[in-house]
């Protein structure tokens, strides 16, 4: 396929750059610039150039793929340089979204042209990296130094008449982008314009940039904890202001190049693939296509029940919430009525969209009608076993034929749900994590039987929902759950050995986490997993703790106690509680490192996930990572436990899980042998 083809417009030639999926300025593509415009530059019967992409996008940045590589010749900079040593106006013609090293490449130019629905950003920050082609040092010169900072440190796309206000793009395309490029490169070359960024000067002076500088680290704090790029970029912008443009593009590289070698900067560029990744569905067969999904019946009007209904209305979807109890469905209606009217008051839909969003909304108290005409009926009741096959049974009696059953089961047998129905083939998990319409994770529970073009459809609704779809096969907990329960488990030894819930807590979010393992469980109600209230006795802190009475935040009193804004305090009375348990349970105690405690919590984590992945549960590991970033608050910058895995070492997690006599896993151990990883 030529990747670069020169159409000419009279005096004007336009270089075109065809590199599908999004024109990323991999090798290829940067020789194909490289060439066409010195070519371009070089031929007397051309006035001036323009750069145009042909499909979805403008270049969508460098190659990111290319990362972690020697990156050749000519590099970014290379071929801005010929840009800027042109003696004949180039101009970017942008569609789409022009990210990265694309933006930058346009703000080499001497003017920008876009439609007007383009968007312009220099997202590095979120690969962990800054832009390393010009990006810290042109933009506080067009934008200035404070546009900038929120620019590359926010990562935020802007659309092109916001970045026309901000100067960042010359012209908006009123009708044909070609054609109005071409009369705006032919109008530079009139009138022998050929104004260069590099030679404009910050808009700030060095006290007042540091000045400035300062101010955005202190008013957005949390973009620093953790990551290392924002602080890199902070330096690089600091460098426009205080260093001469040639010096300012050396330092900006140098700093490119320590972000890139940052650990989180891998981590995080693990998960921008491992997002892609997870779309894909290894073996399904081409012919595999989702089925129309219109209309959803949700069964359970409970907290997750209104959650789901409120993402599928979110879609436009018409959506009707039955519940047995009438009270709830009110309650359970109101609930979302008020979350999607908050969403207006926000500002983050139209009030109208609200209302129209409300108006998709039906009720029902009995199943038979409520799913009768209904493309997807999904359930979210309490996890009983008993009642959930009750409701399958029911719903396949009152479904029409073809109608796809979901269960929202966060841990139960789906094929034993499927098998009280007369179509398994149409039954599918779709585990929502609660807050159901905020929470990224969807887990896509494939079961035995589940159909090819249902697994298609699981995972195209969670595209639509705008989740991170993953399929998941079926095992108790399926993937994030069964994983995570591997570290409460070790949080719940730990506290025999004395050691403090908010010791074990403060440990994983200094790590990075959203929240430690008891503060989750105040959260989500001790009383919740795994507590046998019949046969209860005292056996456990969390037998004592639910026998008390103190289920968590809903009960003001947990593993923590709560004021009236559940606010957590550690607890005297759970501290005395932990210490007998510690006496009787003839551990001894003795003090533990922070870093030995989080490798009791995490070694087991990636244990269990290397388990999942042998046994065929996660299709692979950067499933399991982007798994437990969206679904339990694993930091982005560690990139999920199975890199984290592979950066802390195989061999050392191995020694120390045979220590303690775990089980440990075949495929981790094979890969402790043999120096092979789970993410490389
Ligand atoms: N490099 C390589 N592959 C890329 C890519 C990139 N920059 N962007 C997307 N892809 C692949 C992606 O993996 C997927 O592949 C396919 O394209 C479609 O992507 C020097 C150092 C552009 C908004 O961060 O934000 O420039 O799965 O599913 O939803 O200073 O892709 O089909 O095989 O996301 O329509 C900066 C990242 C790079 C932009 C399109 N640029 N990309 O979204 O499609 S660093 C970015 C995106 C840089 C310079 C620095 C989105 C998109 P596959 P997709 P989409």
């Amino acid at each position: 396929m030529t990747i670069s083809t020169i159409e000419r417009d009279g005096d004007v030639a336009l270089l075109l750059i065809d590199s599908p999926p999004v024109n990323a300025l991999g090798a290829a593509v940067r020789n194909a610039l490289d060439a066409g415009l010195k070519a371009l530059v070089a031929d007397d019967a051309v006035r001036a150039i323009v750069i145009r992409c042909r499909g979805r996008t403008f270049f969508a940045g460098a190659d990111i793929s290319e990362f972690g590589k020697p990156l050749g010749r000519p590099d970014l900079n290379d071929i801005f340089a010929v840009i800027e040593g042109s003696t004949k106006p180039v101009i970017s013609a942008i569609h789409g979204t022009a990210l990265g090293g694309g933006f930058e490449l346009a703000l080499a130019c001497h003017g920008r042209i876009a439609s007007a629905d383009a968007k312009v950003g220099l997202p590095e920050v979120s690969l962990g990296l800054l832009p390393g082609a010009g990006g810290t040092q042109r933009t506080p010169r067009i934008a200035g130094v404070e546009r900038a900072l929120d620019l590359i440190v926010g990562g935020a796309p802007i659309g092109a008449r916001r970045a026309h206000e901000l100067g960042l793009i010359d012209e908006i395309a009123i009708g044909d982008l070609r054609a109005d490029a071409v009369a705006y490169a032919r109008t530079m070359a009139a009138e022998r314009r050929l104004p260069r960024i590099r030679d404009r000067a910050p808009d700030l002076d060095v006290e007042a940039a540091k000045i400035a500088i300062a101010a955005y680290r202190e008013r957005n704090p949390r973009s620093f904890v953790g990551f290392k790029a924002p602080d890199l970029i902070l330096q690089s912008i600091e460098a426009a202001v205080t260093l001469d443009f040639d010096a300012g593009l050396k330092r900006e590289w140098e700093l490119f190049e320590q972000a890139m070698a940052t650990p989180e900067s891998a981590a995080q560029r693990h998960i921008f693939f491992a997002e892609r990744a997870a779309a894909k569905v290894q073996g399904l067969p081409a012919d595999a296509k989702p089925l129309p999904v219109v209309k959803v019946a949700v069964i359970g009007a409970g907290t997750m029940g209104s959650g789901i209904a409120t993402a599928f209305l979110n879609i436009g979807l018409s959506v009707t919430l039955v519940d047995r109890d009438a009270g709830a469905v009110e309650r359970g209606a109101g609930g979302i009525a008020k979350t999607l009217r908050a969403l207006a008051e926000k500002g983050r839909i139209k009030a109208e969209e609200a209302e129209r969003r409300i108006g998709l909304l039906n009720t029902g108290t009995e199943i038979g009608v409520a799913v009768a005409d209904a493309d997807l009926a999904i359930e979210a009741v309490y996890e009983d076993m008993a009642l959930k096959q009750a409701i399958f049974r029911e719903l396949d009696q009152a479904a029409k034929p073809g109608a796809i059953l979901a269960s929202n089961t966060s841990f139960l047998d789906l094929d034993a749900i499927a098998a009280v129905t007369g179509r398994p083939d149409r039954v599918i998990g779709l585990h929502f994590f609660a807050p159901a319409n905020i929470m990224r994770l969807l887990e896509v529970v494939r079961g035995a039987k589940t159909a090819p073009e249902v697994v298609a459809t699981g995972m195209a609704l969670g595209r639509k929902l705008g989740k991170v779809a993953i399929l998941s096969g079926v095992c108790h907990g399926f993937i994030a759950n069964r994983i995570m329960q591997t570290c409460v488990d070790a949080a719940q030894e730990l506290l025999l050995a004395g050691v403090m819930p908010w010791r074990i807590d403060r440990v994983m979010t200094d790590y990075g986490m959203a929240m430690g393992v008891f503060t989750m469980l105040d959260l989500v109600g001790v009383d919740v997993i795994g507590w046998d209230r019949a046969n209860s006795a005292g056996r456990t802190v969390q037998e004592v703790l639910c026998e008390a009475d103190r289920w968590g935040q809903k009960k003001g009193a947990g593993y923590y106690d709560y004021d009236d804004r559940r606010r957590p305090t550690p607890s005297l009375w759970v501290e005395q509680v932990v210490r007998d348990f510690a006496a009787k349970s003839g551990v001894e105690p003795r003090d533990y490192s922070d870093a030995e405690l989080l490798e009791r919590l995490f070694y087991p984590i990636v244990n269990e996930g290397a388990k999942v992945l042998d046994e065929g549960i996660a299709q692979r590991a950067s499933d399991i990572d982007i798994a437990m970033v969206t679904g339990y608050g694993w930091p982005v910058y560690r990139g999920g436990p199975m890199i984290w895995g592979d950066q802390t070492g195989l061999p050392k997690i191995v020694a120390a899980l045979d220590a303690r006599g775990a089980d440990v896993s075949p495929l981790l151990r094979r890969h402790a042998g043999d120096g092979t990883s789970f993410t490389a």
